[in-house]
């Protein structure tokens, strides 16, 4: 197979397009205007072609990186993220990304290019000879593959209407190397492509399910509403709060929604979690899926007294899919529909009067919430030597308070736990981590989207496992200038770094190389680099890096004991539960 040169460009004397341009031509009229990808045969010029377009193309050192940054895109946008990548080993790079888009619910697309058809299905060993289609489809929502230059207008549209609408998702377009240099007539193919009239239709909610779910919020003596980030992909955000202020009920944010009304809002009951839990009557879920993350809906954190056993609450989903409801525990009123027109409809139902919940539950949860805060502001003010993760956290919660705009991107298993529970978000949308899978690798790949997509300063709060996953990305975080201030929180390894190989021939398999130092990876690519090894080196290694835009990483140094096995779910590991 030899590459595929651009044979035929659109002009005025040749009247002629071919698939190269077709796609390209697809994506503009639809308004994709951002390529996440990694060149090579069949698609390099698709690439240049994309760019020389106007397209902004941005290009990896990992297809995996690139796939997760779309993904994250399709959560900012709305719009599907598009990732580019070449046959077999590309196409498999990306569909981690892939898989993780469509079990996140974020609206990508994975476009790759594939070898001959007829010697692929023939199986006589093509280069890069690889049935993806058939791989692709079961991790998809959706899958696609388009054979004719004439038929692409409809494979974008087509993929486009499969990622954004109803429950988003990830979808697998298929690329065959032959299409791109396919030659139609320009006339016919600007006419075969497709600009999708509303492409995630408005789905109005049954005004009786909404009445069933109203009824049972105002009869409750403690509800609760959980947020999740179906909530916060729905960019409903003005809609939500209303309902909240509105009702005056207690919500607990999932970790993304966090800041879809300000952490410090007087009626988040995120630090009294593991009161409210079990203590609620009736849980209205708001774009957010009773899976592990929230224990099922039953067991101990909701009150019932072994851990299958379901507690006493009843249960109002607001969800666009109609299949999720009663896939855990009993859900006594669905609402289906999309999140702003659940909520508004809700909000016209509420009208001008509500009953506020009653003051015993609202109290009672407020004295949890200010022992539970008094406790951790004694923990942040500590300042032992080395560092721990509070005192470092300490500093991060402040400065990511002085700028509220950034955005902030987190992975790690201690490096996670602990930063969702100490730094406070105050604004939509800001806090991106390892989602639904609990997936180390999202780093970088995030933290370019998160700048090219908002044009806001990022920070990033790493594990040093974590940030192993994507770390060579440090480079194109510094080709493309990004305003990205990365905290590696360095303990020595996975959890922690004291393990020993008991036989003493070997490193144990959660510990790293011990002082590594991660700052100095990013100067090889001329970023700054930062040793912090106290809270005010980090702090001002932060600052430096906010105010000067500049593609910085701060190797936090973090008491290698700090961390615990598995963070906040050790539960949840089969070994360690034994002890
Ligand atoms: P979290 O992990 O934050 O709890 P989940 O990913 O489990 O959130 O749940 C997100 C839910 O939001 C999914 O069930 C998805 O169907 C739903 N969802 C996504 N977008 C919308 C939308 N626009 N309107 C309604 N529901 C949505
Ligand atoms: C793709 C398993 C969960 S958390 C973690 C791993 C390897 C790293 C924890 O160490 P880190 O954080 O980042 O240094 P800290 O602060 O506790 O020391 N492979 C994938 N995803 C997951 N989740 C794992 C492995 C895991
Ligand atoms: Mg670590």
């Amino acid at each position: 197979m030899g590459t595929v040169e651009p044979q035929v460009a659109t002009d005025a004397q040749t009247q002629v397009t071919d698939g190269f341009q077709l796609v390209i031509d697809a994506f503009k009229l639809n308004g994709i205007d951002t390529i996440y990808g990694l060149p090579g045969i069949p698609i390099t010029d698709l690439t240049r072609r994309a760019q020389a377009a106007g397209l902004r193309v941005l290009s990896f050192r990992h297809e995996q990186s690139a796939g997760y940054a779309a993904s994250i895109a399709g959560f900012l946008t709305q719009k599907p993220g598009i990732c580019l990548t070449v046959s077999a080993p590309g196409f498999l790079n990306g569909l981690n990304a892939l898989a993780h888009a469509t079990t996140n619910c974020f609206p990508m697309i994975l476009v790759s290019g594939s070898s001959e058809r007829e010697i692929v299905d023939l199986q006589q060993g093509d280069y890069e000879e690889m049935d993806q289609l058939a791989i692709a489809r079961p991790l998809a929502k959706a899958a696609f593959r388009v054979l004719h230059a004439e038929d692409i207008g409809v494979g974008v549209a087509r993929a486009i209407r499969a990622a954004v609408s109803g429950r988003p998702g990830g979808v697998y377009l298929d690329l065959p190397a032959k299409l791109f240099a396919q030659g139609i007539d320009a006339t016919a193919g600007k006419n075969s492509l497709i600009r999708v009239v509303d492409p995630a239709p408005r789905q109005i909610p049954a005004p009786d399910a909404v009445k069933r779910a109203l009824d049972l919020l105002k009869n409750a003596k403690k509800p609760l509403i959980v947020l999740g980030k179906g909530a916060a992909y729905a960019q409903a955000d003005a809609e939500i709060r209303s309902l909240i202020e509105k009702t005056g009920i207690p919500y607990l944010p999932m970790s993304m929604a966090k800041g879809l009304l300000p952490d410090a809002h007087e009626q988040c009951a995120s630090a009294a979690r593991s009161y409210v839990l079990p203590g609620a009557d009736v849980v209205m879920l708001i774009g957010a899926r009773l899976n592990w993350l929230l224990s099922h809906g039953k067991g101990k954190t909701w009150g019932g007294k072994g851990h299958k056993d379901w507690g006493a609450q009843k249960f109002v989903q607001v969800d666009i899919s109609p299949q999720e409801a009663d896939s855990n525990v009993r859900i006594d009123a669905p609402v289906v529909g999309d999140i702003g027109s659940c909520v508004s409809a809700m909000l016209a139902g509420i009208g001008g009067s509500w009953p506020r919940p009653p003051a015993d539950w609202l109290n009672a949860i407020n004295e949890r919430k200010s022992a539970n805060v008094a406790k951790m502001a004694e923990t942040l003010a500590k300042n032992p030597s080395p560092m721990n993760f509070h005192s470092a956290l300490a500093v991060v919660r402040d400065i990511v308070k002085a700028n509220p705009d950034a955005m902030f991107v987190n992975e790690g298993a201690n490096a996670l736990d602990f930063t969702r529970s100490i730094v406070d978000m105050y604004k939509p949308r800001k806090r991106i981590d390892v989602g639904t899978w609990g997936v180390m690798g999202i780093g970088m790949g995030y933290c370019v989207a998160a700048a090219v997509v908002t044009k806001q300063p990022v920070i990033a709060i790493e594990g040093d496992s974590a940030f192993g996953f994507s770390g060579m990305e440090l480079e194109t975080v510094c080709r493309y200038n990004l305003p990205v201030c990365i905290v590696v929180m360095n303990n020595n390894g996975v959890y922690k770094g004291t393990d020993v190989d008991p036989t003493g021939r070997d490193p144990a398999p959660t510990v790293f190389v011990k002082g590594a130092r991660y700052d100095k990876l990013i100067e090889a690519f001329g970023g700054v680099g930062v040793h912090a090894t106290t809270p005010a080196e980090l702090r001002k290694g932060m600052e430096e890096a906010l105010r000067l835009r500049r593609p910085t990483l701060i190797n936090a140094v973090i008491d290698e004991t700090a961390g615990t096995e598995s963070g906040r779910i050790t539960s949840l590991n089969p070994s360690a539960r034994k002890k």
